[in-house]
């Protein structure tokens, strides 16, 4: 096992990666950029080390600097978290140079996934099912005419190098074709420096769900159960469930499967995440495969009662796979509230600020993933996120009478946040009873 990790993020994720860490007896190393002096994951770490200003560019995504603490320090592993550094290939290419571990899959499967047409084509070839489309990258606008004659519209341009919802735009008739195909290229182009585009056929009402998977250094891989992911706002999720309402334990081992099967087929190392896109009752299809942790895994830890983050330590250091799929069972129903410093009648503004209070929710099957404390600085520099809400109860009426206790109990002041938002959701008859697409929240509020 490593004998020192660096924690190459900030905020709730670093704060919960120094938990396991401490857990296993691993040192840790903080980084932290000027404005972080005072933030929670330095306070927790067993060594801090300042890679650079507030600005995310000169310091999380900083690569000399991160690379040169890791030396410094001698650290022999870095954990990436998600977002800033999590899916960069270069990073993890130049983390194998250096001969420290990179907790996570390899440069060349964070290279593939990232390519959304090349993980599409690795899915097909897989057998996993993927939505109707063009095979690999558009050669052009006809070639994209053509090929939406046969799969009928609307259709949906997706540019190779996007993902997260990036690069993506809906065509509904022939005409407008040529000019959304030239426009997404060059948005494409500048935004991702690559103007491929590739096509599916757009599935308008849809339920997002993702499947939690772990590969080991020995070829072993598992799928570790579903999360409901439809409750979001321009890509931005904001409540996370497991299960799924949607899914009957056949279309839970089908995806599963389709998930397992994924990780084979590239040698798939460490935690990852296959989305699916379902269109219908038991009807689903590849969407994209995330190389990181996410920000909603305590979902998934919640009903299992795994500590995924101990878990991708543990192969990351060439341990065999620590559960088998048959020991892999699910307890009850868990969601997620994500707690942003945002303005939700001021639509989402971030809402920086000092917590003059902060008194998070406690009490029966409550857990809060924060960096937050009374009096700190919620900064303007970074993601909105200061708090996740994790709440699990036996079933999901349950789960929801529980929520509704703990987001309540959850006072905060000095800042905006999603708090209000999340009262309303809960107080939604589609939500409650479980009938959400991707839609739910533009259509309801
Ligand atoms: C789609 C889709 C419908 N049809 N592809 C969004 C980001 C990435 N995960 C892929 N996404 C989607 N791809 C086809 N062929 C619907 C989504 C989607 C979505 C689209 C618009 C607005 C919100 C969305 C939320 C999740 C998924």
């Amino acid at each position: 096992m490593f004998k020192k990790v660096l924690v190459a993020n900030r905020g709730e994720i670093a704060v919960r990666i120094l938990r396991s860490c401490r857990e296993l007896g691993i040192n840790s190393v903080a980084v932290y950029s000027e404005a972080d002096r005072n933030s929670l994951h330095v306070k927790l770490a067993d060594e801090a080390v300042c890679i650079g200003p507030a600005a995310a560019t000169h310091s999380y995504l900083n690569v000399p600097n991160v690379v040169s603490a890791a030396e410094i320090t001698g650290s022999d592993a870095i954990h990436p978290g998600y977002g800033f550094l999590a899916e960069n290939a270069d990073f993890a290419e130049i983390c194998k140079k250096c001969n420290i571990n990179f907790i996570g899959p390899t440069a060349e499967v964070i290279d593939t996934m990232g390519n959304k047409s090349k993980a599409r084509e690795t899915m097909q070839k897989a057998g996993v099912p993927v939505v109707p489309g063009s095979d690999g990258v558009l050669d052009g606008p006809d070639q994209a005419k053509e090929l939406a004659k046969d799969i009928g519209y609307p259709v949906l341009l997706k540019a190779s190098a996007g993902g997260g919802g990036k690069g993506m735009r809906i065509v509904r008739e022939e005409d407008e074709l040529e000019n959304a195909f030239n426009m997404a290229q060059m948005e494409s182009q500048a935004a991702f420096g690559n103007g491929d585009m590739y096509m599916e056929k757009y599935i308008e009402t849809a339920r997002h769900i993702e499947v939690q998977v772990l590969g080991d250094h020995h070829g072993a891989a598992i799928h570790i159960g579903e999360r409901e992911c439809s409750v979001q706002r321009r890509h931005q999720k904001l409540i996370e469930e497991s299960p799924s309402p949607a899914l009957t334990d056949k279309d839970r081992k089908k995806l599963g499967e389709y998930a397992v099967r994924a990780c084979k087929a590239v040698n798939y190392r460490n935690a990852g995440t296959v989305e699916f896109i379902m269109a219908g009752p038991s009807e689903f299809y590849f969407m994209e495969m995330n190389t990181r942790l996410q920000v909603e895994h305590p979902v998934t830890e919640r009903i299992t009662g795994f500590d995924l983050v101990a878990m991708q330590l543990r192969v990351a250091a060439g341990e065999p796979m620590p559960v088998k799929q048959k020991d892999v069972r699910f307890h009850g129903h868990a969601m997620e509230f994500r707690i942003n410093a945002e303005d939700p009648d001021n639509d989402f503004a971030p809402s920086p600020g000092t917590l003059t209070l902060f008194e998070p929710p406690l009490g029966p099957f409550v857990r809060v993933d924060t960096m937050a404390y009374s009096s700190c600085q919620i900064l303007p520099f970074y993601d909105s996120l200061f708090a996740k809400i994790i709440v699990w109860g036996q079933n999901r009426h349950d789960t929801l009478a529980r929520s509704r206790r703990a987001l309540k109990e959850f006072a905060v002041a000095g800042i905006k946040t999603t708090i209000p938002l999340h009262l309303k959701i809960l107080e939604n008859e589609k939500f409650i009873s479980g009938d959400i697409t991707t839609s739910f929240l533009d259509e309801e509020f």
